[in-house]
Parts: C-alpha cells; structure tokens; sequence
C-alpha cells in the first residue's frame, strides 16, 4: 500500500475495532429495535415524572430555588396536595422505573457496542454530529443511572449538589435522546416491518440465525454459534430487572413490605411509635437537647405581627389528627399519624392566612434543607400540621422534636424538622 493511500484510509487499529472482533449472532438492527423501545418506554415514564418532581419542589420560590434564578425551566405550577399520596407515586415511580430501567440500558448499550469502536471514528461532518451527539446520549445517560442509584443510597461521594446536577443531567439527556430517537426512526420502522414485528422472538436457540447484514454494522461480520435466543436473551434482561424491582419496591410502598427492600439503606429508628425512617438524625443536624428543651420557642410572624409559642402553648391549642406519608426523593416513603395544630390556624393567629407562601425554618443552623418555602394551597389545606406527636407519642429528636411540618403530597424535603418559624409573605 502507498504511504498516501495508508494517510487517507489508515487501516483500524486491532481488537475491537476490527470489523471480525464482535461475533455474538443476536446482534442486528431489530435486537437493537426492541431493546430500544423497551427502554425508551421506561426513560419516558423516568424523565416524566422526573420533571414533575422537580416541579413538585416549586422551584421558583425562595427557599426551594435549587438551581439558580434564571437557569430553570420554567416548571413551576401549584403542585396540588390531593391525593396526599401524589408524590410518593410520583417518585415511587422515578426511582423504580429508573431501576428496572437499568439492565435494559446495558443491554441496549451491549448491542450497538461495535458502533462504538467503529473504524474510521468519522467518516463525515453529518456522522461526526449524528456521534457527538451519541457521545452526550450515553454519557448523560450513564451519568443519570449513576447518580440516581447513588443518590438512592443516600450517598454523596461527589461535591456537586446531586439536584442541581440530576437536573442539568437530565436536560442533556432528553435533549439528546429526542434526537437520537428522530435520527433512528426509519431504521426502528424498517427492523420491525422487515422482521415481522416480534416473529424472532418465537425462535429457538437451534432457530437462531444472525439478522441479514446490515450497513449499520451491527451484524457480526464473522458470527459465533449463538448460546442463547433472542427470548433468552430478552428474558435475562427481565430477571435482572425484576431482580432490582423486588429488592428496592417495598421502601417506596412502605409498611411491612419494607423488609423486602434488601438493596435499599435500612435508616430505620428501631421499635415504638418513632419506629420509622429517619433521613438525617438530630445529630447529624447538630440539635442538642438545649435547643428543644422548655426554652424552645415558636415565632410566627406576618408583615409587622409576630406571635411566640412554647411547645405548651401549641399542645392548648386545637390538635387534629392525620395519616398522612413522608415521600422522599431516595424513593422510600411511609405513612404515619401525625397529631398537630393545623398551619392555617397558626397562619390566623398573626392574619397571615391570605399570604402567598410560608418561609419554614429551621433550628438547624447550615445545610439546604434548614429552611423551605410552602405554597399557600399546601399551608392552607386542612391536613396540613405543624405535627406535635405521631402515632401518639411525642416526636421523637430524629424525627423532628419540638415541631415539624407535615403536608398531604408535599416532596419529604420540605417536611422541615425542628422548626423554629414560620413567616407568612406575599
Ligand atoms: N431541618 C431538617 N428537616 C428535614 C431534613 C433535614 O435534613 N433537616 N430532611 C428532610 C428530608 S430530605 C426528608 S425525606 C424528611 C425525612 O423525615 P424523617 O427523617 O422524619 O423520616 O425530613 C425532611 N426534613
Ligand atoms: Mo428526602
């Protein structure tokens, strides 16, 4: 070979850029068709109510601006408090779906994985955007299941703030994911017309022969003797993926299904009526005793009224009673019966009841999640407790102890504990 010639079309280098290096038989475009849609199903149903969960958060106000002013979509609705279940389905689902997503996700990744090495890397400028933009796909895909399962674990082994970054994740993710979907349509169609729909999967392991080559390159070039079917292969994906679903459900559901949740962190609080998960222990929050003792206080306050109540003072006052749940975004929730004095009654003590929002704060002195903002249709709606007691004892110090809020369908985050005001604003 010339040297001009190896300068325009250098030879690939060995290994798996070689066309021969791939050789599993039930690769081909309709194996990349189903498993594309099937996932595609599922980060639907995960970017969905991803977005409605950051929703749920009302980022536009105050406290809750997680990402800054400005740089947000504009996703901001009245988030409504009926059903009171709404956001433990909501995030149930996120995070569940986003599991069960995972080992379609890795299968689908395994099936285009000689597009990966192909050789040249580009061939054109049209090719080399169609890459960059597959090289955002798996990356910010990659990077969301990482960041989600981790977050699941409630670990932070990074020391960006994971909302932000999920979010912003998620931006590039579906951003590029509609495009990679529109670019792939004619290919998706022709696979599932040319191939009968689902017909391959009827196909026993001595049935099964590599799909017709293709100029994709998916096809191997020098097939292997297939080990496994394509139901086979379809049906392991389904083990792994029930596999996850069984071992992390029963957090989200919660009661005595929690036991089952073999993969989720325990965070439990052991026995007694405060048995329940406990997200961030008193403790870790830096509350001591001192801070909740008979000197703690309550400040309400609304434009220039204010109003100071001692834990006695809010026990006189009418309590009512509600299950209601805590739904965090790790995805486990639990509903509990929660005693307190509603927050429209404690709004009415200082005229603050026609305000827009309440600034919760908290004893807690650093951290995001010291203060959060309620939206009037939260604080005003009649379930809504500045909860005392649950399951009829004193909140226990991990669990809130003097006062926390409690709100039907309101995201776990903003269920502030050790609360120690209350200003109703504009
Ligand atoms: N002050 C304060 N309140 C807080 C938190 C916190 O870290 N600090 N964590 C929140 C989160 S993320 C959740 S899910 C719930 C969990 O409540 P629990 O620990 O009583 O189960 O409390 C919320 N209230
Ligand atoms: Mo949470």
């Amino acid at each position: 070979m010339r040297v001009t010639e190896l300068l325009r079309d250098p030879p690939a280098p060995p290994g798996p850029f070689r066309p021969g290096f791939w050789r599993s038989p039930l690769r081909g475009p309709w194996m990349t068709t189903v498993l594309g849609s099937l996932l595609l199903l599922g980060v639907t149903v995960v970017a969905v109510t991803g977005l409605l969960s950051h929703a749920a958060y009302e980022p536009g106000l105050g406290a809750n601006a997680i990402v800054p002013a400005g740089r947000d979509l504009p996703l901001t609705f009245t988030w409504p408090t009926s059903p009171a279940w709404l956001y433990a389905l909501d995030q149930g689902l996120h995070v569940n779906v986003g599991l069960v997503t995972i080992p379609l996700l890795l299968a689908k990744l395994w099936s285009v994985i000689p597009r990966l090495f192909a050789w040249p890397p580009v061939a054109s400028a049209a090719e080399g955007l169609e890459r960059l933009g597959i090289a955002l796909l798996v990356g910010s895909a990659l990077f969301e299941f990482a960041t989600g399962v981790v977050n699941m674990q409630n670990w932070y082994p990074f020391s960006f703030n994971f909302v932000v970054a999920h979010y912003y994740g998620a931006i590039v993710f579906i951003a590029s994911i509609l495009l990679h979907v529109a670019i792939k349509l004619p290919v998706m169609r022709r696979a599932w017309r040319e191939r009968d729909g689902l017909a391959p999967l009827r196909a026993s392991l001595a049935q099964t022969v590599p799909e017709p080559p293709d100029e994709h390159g998916l096809v191997a070039a020098q097939p292997a003797a297939p080990t496994i079917s394509r139901r086979g292969l379809l049906g392991l994906v389904g083990v792994g993926s029930a596999t996850l679903l069984v071992s992390n459900v029963g957090e989200s559901i919660g009661g005595p299904l929690r036991g089952t949740a073999l993969l989720a962190p325990r965070r439990t609080s052991g026995p007694g009526p405060n048995g329940f998960p406990v997200n961030k222990t008193a403790r870790a929050a830096r509350i001591t005793p001192a801070m909740t003792g008979d000197a703690w206080r309550l400040r309400l306050a609304a434009g220039s009224r204010s109003v100071v109540l001692s834990r006695a003072d809010l026990l006189a006052l009418e309590l009512r009673t509600e299950e209601l749940p805590i739904a965090c975004v790790e995805g486990w929730s639990t509903s509990q019966h929660w005693e307190g004095v509603p927050l429209i009654a404690l709004a009415r003590m200082v005229g603050g009841d026609r305000t827009s929002h309440v600034l919760v704060r908290s004893l807690q002195k650093s951290g995001v999640l010291r203060r959060a903002t309620l939206t009037r249709n939260q604080y005003a709606d009649d379930r809504a407790l500045l909860a005392l007691r649950v399951n009829g004892a004193d909140l226990s110090p991990d669990h809130g102890y003097p006062a926390r809020i409690i709100v039907p369908a309101l995201p776990g985050v903003h269920t502030t504990k050790w609360v120690s005001d209350l200003r109703f604003g504009a």
